[in-house]
C-alpha cells in the first residue's frame, strides 16, 4: 500500500478543477446571486431538472485547451489534475455510453473533455484523477420518488428514503466509474464527494472501493467514498476502520501534523464553481504560506480552479497560479 501511494505522498502539491453547466451560470439568475459556491447554481437558483437542461445545452467552451491548462498547473509546481468528471447536477463531461446527460450527445461542443485532459496529462507527465458526485440532481433513481424535489433526497434525512437509489448506484453510477476507469489510461485518484445522501451506505462504499482496485489496482481512492467522511472528523486516522486511502479537509488546515494520509482542498476566492461575484481573492503570499503550512505537516494541497464557460481559467487565478510556479521554481520543489 505504501508502494501505491508513494506518487501521491510525494506530489504535496495538485490542482482541483470545478467545471460543468454551471460554469455558463456563474451563480446568477436575474437579480439572484448564489450565495457560496456557483456549482450548487441549479439548487440555490431554484432551477427545475427541466429548465437546468438548457444549460449542457449550450455548453460550448470554444476556448478549451487541456494543453494549456495542462502547462498551467505544471508551471504551477503542481504535480496531479482532479477534475469534476459529474458534479451534483449531472451533467457529464465525457462520452458516457449510460446517458445522454454528457458532453457528446446534449452539448454542442461533442468533444470529450475528460479524454483530451487525460492525454494532455500523460503527454505532460502528470497525474490524471478525476472527481465523481454520488450525488446527481439530474438523475431520476437518485431522487426516486421525491423527484423533481430533486435535492430532498441530497440531505442526511433518515426519514427519507429512496427505494430508487440503489438502481441508480449499480446501473448508473458502477458503470460510469468503470467508463472513466477504462477508457482514460491510468487515472490516479477517484475523488469522491456527496457521501452524505440518505441512500448512500458505507457498504456502497466498500464495493464501489473493491470495484475501483478490481479495474485499476493502484488507482488510489478519497475518504468520502465512505459515507458521512466530510472535514476534520472524516480523517482516516483510525486504525480498522474504512474510510478510503487519505482524508479531505476543506478550507482548512489542521494544527500539527496527522498520523494518516490527509489532503487539504481550498479554493482561492470562496466558490469553487466560476463566480465573477465573488472577488474574495486570497494573496498569492496566503496561498504560498498555506502550501507550505500543509506540506510541513505532512499533507498535500489541491487548490481549485473553476474556469468560466468557454473554457478559460480566471485572471486572477492565472496570476495566482504564475505566482506560485515563481515560487515553487525558487524553493525547490514543493
Ligand atoms: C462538496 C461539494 O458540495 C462542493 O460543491 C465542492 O465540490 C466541494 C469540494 O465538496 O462540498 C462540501 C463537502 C464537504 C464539506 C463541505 C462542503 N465538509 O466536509 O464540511
Amino acid at each position: 500500500d505504501d508502494e501505491r501511494m508513494q506518487w501521491w505522498r510525494d506530489s504535496k502539491f495538485g490542482m482541483f478543477i470545478h467545471w460543468g453547466a454551471y460554469s455558463i451560470v456563474g451563480g446568477e439568475r436575474g437579480s439572484k446571486i448564489a450565495g457560496g459556491g456557483a456549482e450548487w447554481a441549479m439548487d440555490k437558483l431554484d432551477y427545475t431538472v427541466e429548465e437546468y437542461e438548457k444549460f449542457p445545452k449550450m455548453f460550448n467552451p470554444v476556448m478549451f485547451d487541456a494543453d494549456a491548462w495542462v502547462k498551467m498547473a505544471k508551471d504551477a509546481g503542481m504535480k496531479y489534475i482532479v477534475i469534476t468528471s459529474k458534479h451534483h447536477e449531472g451533467f457529464c463531461l465525457w462520452d458516457s455510453k449510460v446517458t445522454d446527460y454528457d458532453i457528446m450527445d446534449i452539448s454542442p461542443f461533442k468533444r470529450d473533455i475528460i479524454k483530451e485532459l487525460a492525454e494532455a496529462c500523460k503527454k505532460q507527465g502528470i497525474k490524471f484523477c478525476f472527481y465523481y458526485s454520488i450525488v446527481d440532481w439530474h438523475h431520476q433513481q437518485a431522487q426516486g420518488n421525491l423527484y423533481p424535489n430533486y435535492n430532498i433526497a441530497q440531505h442526511d434525512d433518515p426519514s427519507v428514503v429512496n427505494p430508487k437509489f440503489p438502481k441508480y448506484f449499480k446501473n448508473y453510477m458502477k458503470p460510469q466509474v468503470k467508463e472513466l476507469l477504462t477508457n482514460y489510461g491510468d487515472v490516479g485518484v477517484v475523488w469522491f464527494d456527496g457521501d452524505w445522501i440518505s441512500d448512500y451506505t458505507t457498504e456502497m462504499g466498500k464495493e464501489l472501493y473493491d470495484f475501483i482496485r478490481d479495474i485499476q489496482p493502484n488507482t488510489i481512492v478519497n475518504n468520502r467514498v465512505d459515507k458521512g467522511r466530510t472535514g476534520m472528523d472524516g480523517m482516516n486516522n483510525k486504525p480498522g476502520e474504512f474510510a478510503g486511502d487519505f482524508g479531505t479537509p476543506e478550507q482548512e488546515i489542521p494544527d500539527t501534523g496527522i498520523d494518516s494520509d490527509w489532503e487539504a482542498c481550498m479554493t482561492m476566492n470562496g466558490t469553487w464553481g466560476y463566480k465573477p461575484d465573488d472577488t474574495n481573492w486570497k494573496s498569492s503570499e496566503d496561498l504560498i504560506h498555506k502550501l507550505v503550512d500543509i506540506v510541513s505537516k505532512g499533507g498535500n494541497f489541491l487548490l481549485n480552479i473553476g474556469p468560466d464557460g468557454f473554457g478559460r481559467f480566471p485572471a486572477q487565478s492565472i496570476r495566482r497560479l504564475n505566482a506560485m510556479g515563481q515560487w515553487t521554481k525558487a524553493n525547490g520543489e514543493a
